[in-house]
């Protein structure tokens, strides 16, 4: 059932990819090589109010891991944020650099997470979204731009899939040819994310338990990565 799926997954990725064009690429097949990007917002460190610290250093050591399981060069991932003086967006930029990874595979966008390519951003095949448990439309942040921006399409494919999330999962969601996110921005698949909630208002609160939420804000990066990099393989 498993590779059935993923089979049906695969065949929603269009054939056409992006040609790299890295300085890093130097025989003719590596420059034939596809390049695959998935967008990704820093998960719960905004309506889920998990520590800024703590998030950016597990952000950055689960991209240094993903990137050293998975050598293909043409796999990147992009951190996004809106705020144009993201907090976020500076610590995991200078850990990153302490860490010293891959700025080429590695990068980084300030903007919406969903008008990159139309704001002349990278184009950016894969979507990651910070949802919440029901995997509900709306709400606020980048949960409810995703799912404006894809239409109704996106909330009929994530119920094919699912209905709800575990803190720590992930589920790759693909988007149909009629979705204007896939038509105008060129995504093809969304991955819902479920990460650690430290905020009171909101359900499944972990009141402080930053043992827990840290291994759970682990596993949804991990998931998230995993996800990505078995849509290519
Ligand atoms: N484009 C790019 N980045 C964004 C955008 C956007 N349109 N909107 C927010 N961010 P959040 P969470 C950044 O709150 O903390 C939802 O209501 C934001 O600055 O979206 O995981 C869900 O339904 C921050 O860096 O996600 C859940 O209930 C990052 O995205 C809950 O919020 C994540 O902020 C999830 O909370």
């Amino acid at each position: 059932v498993v590779a059935a799926k993923q089979q049906i997954l695969k065949d929603h990725l269009p054939r056409v990819g992006v040609i790299g064009t890295s300085q890093h690429m130097s025989s003719v097949d590596e420059q034939q090589e596809e390049t695959n990007t998935l967008a990704f917002p820093s998960i719960s460190t905004a309506d889920f109010q998990f520590d800024h610290y703590k998030a950016s250093t597990i952000l950055v050591e689960s991209v240094s891991e993903f990137l050293l399981k998975n050598p293909n060069a043409g796999l990147k991932l992009m951190l996004v944020d809106i705020g144009s003086k993201s907090h976020m967006l500076s610590l995991v930029k200078k850990k990153a650099t302490e860490l010293n990874v891959d700025s080429y595979r590695f990068t980084f966008f300030t903007g919406d997470i969903t008008k990159i390519r139309s704001s002349g951003g990278p184009p950016c095949n894969v979507l990651a979204n910070a949802t919440n448990w029901r995997l509900k439309a709306g709400g606020g942040g980048v949960n409810a731009a995703i799912f404006k921006a894809a239409g109704p399409e996106l909330e009929e494919a994530t119920r094919k899939v699912a209905t709800t999330l575990l803190p720590g999962s992930s589920i790759v969601v693909p988007l149909s040819p009629s979705s204007p996110l896939r038509k105008e921005e060129g995504v093809t698949h969304v991955i819902h994310v479920l990460g650690p909630n430290m905020n009171p208002q909101r359900p499944n609160c972990l009141a402080d338990d930053y043992v827990e939420g840290c291994k759970i804000l682990r596993n949804a990066y991990a998931s998230l990565f995993e996800n990505f990099a078995s849509l290519f393989q």
